[in-house]
């Protein structure tokens, strides 16, 4: 007999399976070994590239193991678990996270050294995963970060984009956008499962078929694409759990038809194959902002349908086991990352109610008990909604679903106000207008047994707002806030590793990093002169490593000494790059004005931006058309004796981040009041020890009351205020601040290249009624800028200020933001290896 169970067999298995190891000597080892054979190549022409593969693939191996063990306990403990669904995850480059997380860094670290390497070169070799837009993206990785390290039975589902975010470049001022073919390579972060396919439905129509006095429906024609898995490990810190990231890629069910092939139309013959693979081909680049296209719904369908059918696999597990349907939200918690993912809701009430025959409130119980849904913006451009048309063309069974939950939805409502229709066609989830469109939030809410957004203030304004009248529907208790986080892995222990160390020194443990409140005690070396001394110096080392990239990347000198001005993010109008823009041009004329006695007082500022414009949004590429140009004026102005530098650093992305943030001393965080949900560079800036300058929005409040008054610089109108900013903007016209006319009318005479090209943002503040109020918030932006630099010229204070940023930050981990998830919505508990 052949079988595999037999004892013998069992043993020889067991006793064939070595763990990999991980000292040095069994690490130089497996490098050498996949030099050799993975790579097929030798000692004579291994490149960096090459010894980043080989390190690669010795950190894989052994990541394997970890995940296969997790994934073994996870089947075995058969606790409950939770699916983060998110169409990004801004992942960023792998091989650091994981020999830090695997705690390999300087074991491997000396190995590479001894065979001839040194561990930064091959770490500068990876390319960024770049699967994902911003903030949102971003988030979810470090929230996978968080679920690994903390034990929680989870897996992510996202799409394996061919293309991630396009690369940006600069040409003549301009932004310029070029394919992320980040694949290129042999992507040893990804486990390929040729076996695990699954078939998407598109198109169709649907039967109704009656059975007594019973009706079900039937899903029949249509295209079929496949969905292949491919799986990415993420390991958690200090333990052994790796969890699953589990990306799909399309591909056609038949390579090419073969009946065209032999009839001589070969290129009919492969158009089903390229038209398939086109699905998970690209990131849709804009963030914040809603593009209709078929193909994006495609996508999303695509996704979910496939994600759904693989957790479908653990469901059949505890049906075998005689377990009852109704307890599927006992097993399973489905977190919506935004409403990208929203046809989750109605893929599980179909295949519940036409697959496996359950009642359709019955079905519906499961169903809403299962969901939960993170909204991320309240920003209307942003608010997903599908033509009604688009929608049954492609997906003709789940729309007469949403048609039918919202008729028994609306019923409901009817109920609770009756004769009201002003409220009923607000809440409905379909828009009625020509065409009608499905409005995915109202989808989501109505779908799901929890909603939640991402800072208090955020939370608050969207029940005050956009979801106000479902608040007044379901009570207030539906409703929940849960601020954001980000890992203090990657965003300090990995990006700073010098600062890491002194804190680790002076508090004499790493526990910090599992636990992020313990860096309170930083306090307390605060009014200590040598600790001040070092922490200064690690900041000016990572000044100092930040102007060296500058000079490789640019070619501009910039003085580590100068107050490191930092404002990074997708370029966007509610951002207000703008009006940072607009106040280095002030700032510049001003000490154009200067006598050299005057000059003297001024602190030497290097000014730094870095963003995307999604590639379709005409303002936002004006607004780094107008940065490069004053750049280009301010740099070479040889009058201002290097007191101030502009520099727009291209390609911004988390690898570079990385470099960035822990070199920044004051970071902006300047949106109009009420229209960032959260920010989470925020907390990454001041997680280093960088000061904020910010408006009272998002996270920047709780990030002001975590550290206190004197460590923040705060401005601008509040959240309150600004409807009625805008009415008078409406109907009456913009009083323009003087400073501000100043600047516009210098703009206006070509300072800064021909006036004409920046007319359309200038605009934006007169014809435009200068919706994001950057006129009313010019005169206390600027004050508040005057008040960083007479703070930076105490260096001591100054150093204070910094080390009481960094104290104050527990509450901004993501293990924090993943515990409350955990505890308050998805009810899952941690299982360790
Ligand atoms: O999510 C961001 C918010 O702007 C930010 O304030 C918050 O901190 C962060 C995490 O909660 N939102 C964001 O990044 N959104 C997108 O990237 C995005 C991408 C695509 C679409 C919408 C939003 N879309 O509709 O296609």
């Amino acid at each position: 007999e052949l079988s595999k169970w037999r004892p013998e067999v069992v043993e020889l298995w067991e006793k064939c399976s070595v763990p990999e190891a991980i000292d040095k000597e069994t690490f130089q080892k497996s490098f050498i070994r996949h030099v050799n054979t993975t790579l097929a190549r030798s000692i004579y022409n291994v490149d960096n590239f090459s010894a980043y593969q080989a390190t690669a693939h010795a950190v894989r191996d052994r990541l394997i193991q970890r995940w296969n063990e997790t994934q073994q306990i996870h089947t075995e403990r058969d606790q409950k678990r939770v699916y983060y669904l998110s169409l990004e995850f801004l992942l960023g480059r792998s091989l650091d996270n994981a020999l830090l997380n695997l705690g390999l860094k300087d074991a491997f670290g000396e190995g590479v050294k001894e065979l001839g390497f040194k561990m930064e070169d091959i770490l500068g070799q990876e390319v960024d995963a770049a699967l994902g837009n911003g903030g949102l993206g971003r988030l979810a990785a470090c929230y996978m970060d968080s679920l690994a390290t903390l034990c929680y039975p989870a897996w992510g589902y996202g799409v394996r984009y061919t293309y991630g975010i396009f690369q940006q470049k600069i040409v003549d001022g301009y932004q310029d956008e070029f394919p992320d073919y980040w694949l290129n390579f042999d992507n040893p972060w990804e486990l390929p499962r040729v076996d695990i396919v699954v078939d998407v439905k598109f198109g169709g129509h649907v039967n109704k078929i009656t059975e007594g006095d019973t009706v079900r429906h039937e899903w029949v024609g249509g295209e079929t694409v496949q969905a292949v898995a491919y799986d990415v490990p993420i390991p958690g810190y200090g333990v052994k759990n790796c969890i699953n990231i589990r990306l799909w890629s399309s591909k056609p069910r038949r390579k090419f038809d073969l009946g065209k092939f032999n009839a001589g139309e070969y290129d009919q013959a492969v158009q089903e194959q390229m038209k398939a693979e086109f699905l998970t081909a690209v990131l849709y680049p804009n963030d914040n902002h809603m593009v209709g296209k078929e193909l994006r719904l495609k996508q999303q369908y695509f996704w979910v349908a496939a994600s759904l059918y693989d957790m479908w696999v653990e469901v059949r597990r505890f049906k075998k086991s005689q377990r009852d349907w109704n307890e599927f939200p006992d097993q399973v918690a489905i977190q919506l990352n935004d409403t990208h993912p929203t046809l989750a809701i109605v893929e599980l009430q179909r295949i519940l109610v036409d697959e496996e025959r359950l009642g359709w409130d019955e079905a519906w119980e499961i169903v809403t008990n299962t969901f939960a849904f993170t909204n991320h913006t309240v920003l209307p451009e942003a608010m997903e909604k599908w033509p009604v048309p688009t929608m049954s063309q492609l997906l003709p069974r789940h729309i007469q679903i949403i048609f039918d939950l919202n008729l028994f939805f609306l019923q409901k409502v009817e109920k609770f106000a009756p004769g009201d229709r002003d409220f009923l066609a607000r809440l409905s989830i379909i828009e009625e207008s020509t065409p009608q469109y499905v409005r995915m939030a109202h989808l989501a809410i109505v779908g799901s047994h929890r909603v939640n957004g991402v800072a208090k203030l955020h939370s608050k304004l969207i029940k005050e707002t956009i979801f106000k009248d479902f608040v007044r529907f379901y009570g207030p208790d539906k409703f929940e806030n849960k601020t954001n986080g980000i890992t203090p892995r990657r965003w300090l222990h990995q990006a700073n590793p010098k600062l890491s160390e002194l804190i680790s020194e002076t508090l004499g443990h790493k526990d910090w990093l599992k636990d992020l409140s313990l860096l309170k005690k930083l306090e307390e070396s605060v009014n200590d002169k040598e600790f001040r001394r070092r922490w200064i110096a690690v900041k000016h080392s990572n000044k100092v490593r930040l102007a060296d990239y500058i000079r490789d990347v640019m070619d501009i000198d910039v003085n580590p000494n100068a107050l490191f001005d930092v404002q990074v993010k997708r370029i966007h109008e509610y951002k207000r790059q703008f009006m940072n823009i607009l106040g280095v041009i002030h700032h510049y004329n001003n000490i154009k004005s200067m006598s050299p006695e005057k000059m003297r007082n001024v602190v030497p500022r290097v000014v730094i931006f870095g963003g995307k414009a999604a590639p379709g949004y005409y303002i936002a590429k004006l607004v780094i058309k107008l940065i490069n140009s004053v750049a280009s004026v301010v740099n070479k102005d040889t009058n201002i004796q290097d007191l101030l530098k502009v520099i727009f650093i291209p390609d911004y992305n988390v690898s570079v981040a990385e470099i960035i943030v822990p070199a920044s001393d004051i970071s902006q965080h300047i949106s109009t009041a009420g229209t960032e949900a959260s920010g989470t560079s925020n907390m990454k800036f001041v997680l280093n020890g960088g000061l904020i300058l910010g408006t009272v929005d998002g996270a920047n409040i709780e990030i002001h009351e975590e550290i206190g008054d004197d460590n923040i610089f705060m401005f601008g109108h509040l959240a309150e205020q600004v409807e009625d900013l805008r009415y008078a903007h409406r109907y009456r016209d913009v009083t323009m601040d003087p400073h501000l006319n100043a600047v516009i009318k210098d703009i206006e005479s070509g300072s800064f290249g021909e006036a004409r090209i920046f007319a359309p943002l200038i605009n934006t503040l007169t014809f435009g009624k200068d919706y994001y109020l950057i006129s009313d918030d010019f005169g206390s932006y600027l004050d508040a800028q005057k008040l960083v630099e007479e703070a930076y010229k105490n260096e001591k204070d100054w150093a204070k200020k910094s080390i009481l940023c960094t104290a104050n930050m527990g509450k901004f981990s993501s293990d924090r933001a993943i515990k409350e998830y955990a505890e308050s919505i998805w009810g899952t508990v941690p299982v360790e290896v």
